[in-house]
């Protein structure tokens, strides 16, 4: 009798539980980041459980990888297990979340998401707008261990505005390990952002394996220190860099196109090219000797470009650079090109001679050689297919509208080229240098380049300029934040400065700017923050309360 008493008791205990479980009632909210267009329906919630299948077309191998990556999400966030199966129809979705791609959605990366009392459906017109969808889903499940989540009905749906939605990282100024490059691509997966841009050379390292060319990593990918504060003449003295092999920018590049996000390469050209002239010498004017550079900024030495055997040498790099990344885009830099050593190289000037290069009231005779030299150098990646991206100083130095211009001393150079005819990608340094401060009051900040960009200022950056003409704005492709790493050191501060500036980045790039509210956006960054949390990213916590921070305080 007392034996069955107690086990009545306890039978009670568990029901009392049990029923105290299903009482916390979880439920997903699909005003997410970048925020959707989220129709509610009349009707009872879905609920989700672990005994929910994710469906995808049978045999399409990246459909069946966004059914991991769903699989992978639901079950970090809420603990419980869902099996992917392959499925011939994707129409019968009962009771279970089916991916599906349907050739009626018009954006190439727009997702409709519909979630019904019997299923979910998430479709794309490609397997990257799926992608898209699912993480919305994602981001929308509360954290925390749950046996049911209830999926409002609704539909919703999203479609980028931009095709460039890009981040850039610099390997060079610091040296960042493979898995610190998954986890950048990691952190912008999440955040809808399918470009990214990858500064692999400069004067202070050589950063990516060339095999005909050895030296370049193996004397270019080592400095003697690093600068101690802001180009202080403190130089830590110990010996810095590294460099990524072939096999392991495949696999990054392999692990990014997974997540639907294309890498473009920096090779930098004929400027930021020291760590290639302290191994090849005979690359400068001067023939050297140089160094792998210590400071940070612009030096007079570039690249000789009187010499044929400079473009030889630039055309292997980039036969083996061609040959490892798949995407169009090839960026070769162009900025900071000092012409200083051009004036007094015999070289050089015979070179400008030859050509016929005369220098006019608006361009010199250097600014046209470096045209030329740029000219060489996009007419023989064409030739693999490919187009060049170059930094904004290439409108001043007529190269054919071929080229795409990054437009990064500010705003107005990618308005002029965007007339002149080029396709355009707006990264102006105010606001879009992630590497520059997140607010005016900096003295309690990890130490950064300078500027100020708050989030407010790049939730309010609005890529395409109120004059451009009707039929000029299609050339703006997009807008990327870039990471220079000078003072960045390590993968947490990478972090601190990306996060949230590239959520609000990631709302500027999908959403119609009438739909845009800042408001709204921190609202919605609460749970976005919850989740860098649960995947234990550092990121600015302040930003999300502070206001006014373009205001020194
Ligand atoms: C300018 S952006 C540079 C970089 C620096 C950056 C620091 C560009 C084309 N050149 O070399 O790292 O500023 O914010």
């Amino acid at each position: 009798m007392k034996v069955k008493a107690i086990i009545a008791i306890l039978l009670a205990c568990l029901a009392v539980t049990a029923l105290h479980a299903t009482d916390d009632i979880v439920r997903a909210d699909y005003r997410v980041v970048p925020l959707p267009v989220v129709n509610g329906i009349k009707s009872a919630d879905f609920s989700l459980s672990g005994q929910c299948l994710v469906n995808y077309p049978m045999g399409n191998r990246n459909m069946e990888r966004n059914a991991q990556f769903l699989s992978q999400y639901i079950e970090e966030i809420t603990g419980m297990h869902l099996s992917i199966r392959p499925v011939i129809n994707t129409q019968e979705g009962k009771g279970n979340i089916t991916l599906a791609l349907d050739p009626k959605i018009s954006n190439d990366e727009g997702y409709e998401m519909l979630v019904t009392p019997r299923g979910v459906t998430i479709k794309g017109k490609t397997a990257a707008g799926v992608f898209y969808g699912i993480q919305v889903l994602r981001q929308s499940i509360p954290i925390g261990n749950a046996a049911v989540v209830y999926l409002p009905a609704a539909q919703v749906s999203s479609d980028p505005r931009f095709s460039y939605r890009g981040m850039h990282l610099d390997c060079v100024r610091h040296f960042f390990p493979v898995s610190t490059v998954k986890h950048y691509i990691d952190m912008m997966a999440l955040h809808g952002m399918n470009r990214l841009h990858w500064h692999l050379t400069d004067d202070q390292g050589w950063r990516i394996e060339i095999k005909k060319h050895p030296r370049l990593t193996e004397v270019g990918g080592w400095r003697k220190g690093t600068i101690l504060g802001h180009n202080s003449p403190v130089n830590d003295g110990i010996r810095y860099g590294g460099y990524y092999t072939q096999d392991e920018i495949r696999d990054i590049i392999r692990y990014a196109a997974d997540r639907y996000i294309t890498i473009i390469p920096e090779v930098d050209m004929p400027g930021h090219m020291v760590a290639a002239m302290s191994a090849y010498p005979e690359l400068g004017c001067t023939g050297g000797p140089y160094e792998v550079w210590c400071m940070w900024g612009v030096t007079d030495d570039i690249l000789c470009v009187g010499k044929d055997q400079t473009l030889r040498f630039v055309k292997d790099i980039l036969d083996e650079v061609v040959a490892l990344f798949p995407g169009e885009y090839i960026h070769i830099g162009g900025d900071e090109s000092p012409r200083v050593r051009w004036q007094e190289c015999p070289r050089c000037q015979q070179r400008i001679h030859d050509l016929g290069l005369k220098a006019h009231d608006k361009q010199s005779a250097e600014a046209l050689l470096q045209g030329w030299f740029t000219t060489q150098v996009q007419q023989y990646l064409s030739q693999h297919g490919r187009r060049i991206i170059g930094w904004d100083e290439l409108l001043g130095c007529d190269v054919d509208t071929t080229a795409t211009i990054m437009s990064w001393t500010g705003a107005e150079p990618g308005a002029r080229g965007a007339m002149l005819g080029h396709d355009v990608i707006m990264t102006p340094n105010t606001p879009l240098y992630f590497d520059h401060y997140q607010t005016k009051s900096t003295w309690n900040e990890p130490m950064a380049f300078g500027g100020c960009a708050t989030l407010k200022m790049v939730y309010d950056f609005e890529p395409i300029a109120g004059n451009l003409p009707a039929d000029k704005r299609h050339h703006i492709l997009g807008a990327q934040g870039n990471v220079w790493t000078e003072y960045i050191t390590c993968e947490p501060q990478i972090d601190y400065q990306v996060l949230p500036r590239m959520a609000a980045l990631s709302e500027v790039l999908w959403l119609d700017p009438a739909n845009k509210d800042y408001s709204d956006f921190k609202a919605r960054l609460t749970h976005l923050a919850e989740i860098y949390k649960f995947y234990h990213w550092t990121y600015r916590a302040k930003s999300l309360v502070m206001e006014n921070e373009d205001k020194a305080q």
